[in-house]
């Protein structure tokens, strides 16, 4: 029994949960062959820019993250990607978009699948709960 507590504990304390995952693979995965590929993945992204000015803002980026996404997961995550063009300067552009997809196709195939999203993901957002624990 109380192994059982301890692991729920650790489950909690690292917050990592497929599910949540699996959502976000979910809403860029548009025709839900469990796939991600280049052209999807640059499609989600175009939406993520909502006055289409060429670039993610932070605050463009917060809004398209679910809902109970804690803040310090969102500008992690938001911070990563920004240096991930080589310049950390504030914005995420959209040729940041290849680098981006080539970090999460973990085997180069030309495909993300959710194995290798959740991975990187987790890369990404190291010991970050992904949501409010209660
Ligand atoms: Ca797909
Ligand atoms: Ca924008
Ligand atoms: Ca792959």
């Amino acid at each position: 029994m109380k192994i059982v507590v301890v692991l729920s504990l650790l489950v909690a304390v690292s917050g990592y949960d497929s599910k949540e995952f699996r959502k976000y693979f979910d809403a860029i995965d548009k025709n839900h062959d469990g796939k991600i590929t280049l052209l999807e993945w640059i499609i989600h992204y175009r939406k993520y820019d909502v006055d289409a000015d060429g670039i993610v803002s932070l605050k463009e980026f917060a809004t398209s993250l679910l809902p109970e996404t804690l803040p310090a997961v969102v500008k992690a995550t938001y911070s990563f990607y920004d240096k991930m063009d080589g310049v950390s300067d504030g914005v995420l552009r959209y040729s940041l978009m290849d680098t981006a997809f080539t970090y999460h196709d973990v085997n180069h195939d030309g495909i993300i699948c959710f194995n290798e999203y959740e991975f990187t993901c987790k890369k990404v957002i190291p010991l970050a709960p992904l949501r409010k624990v209660i």
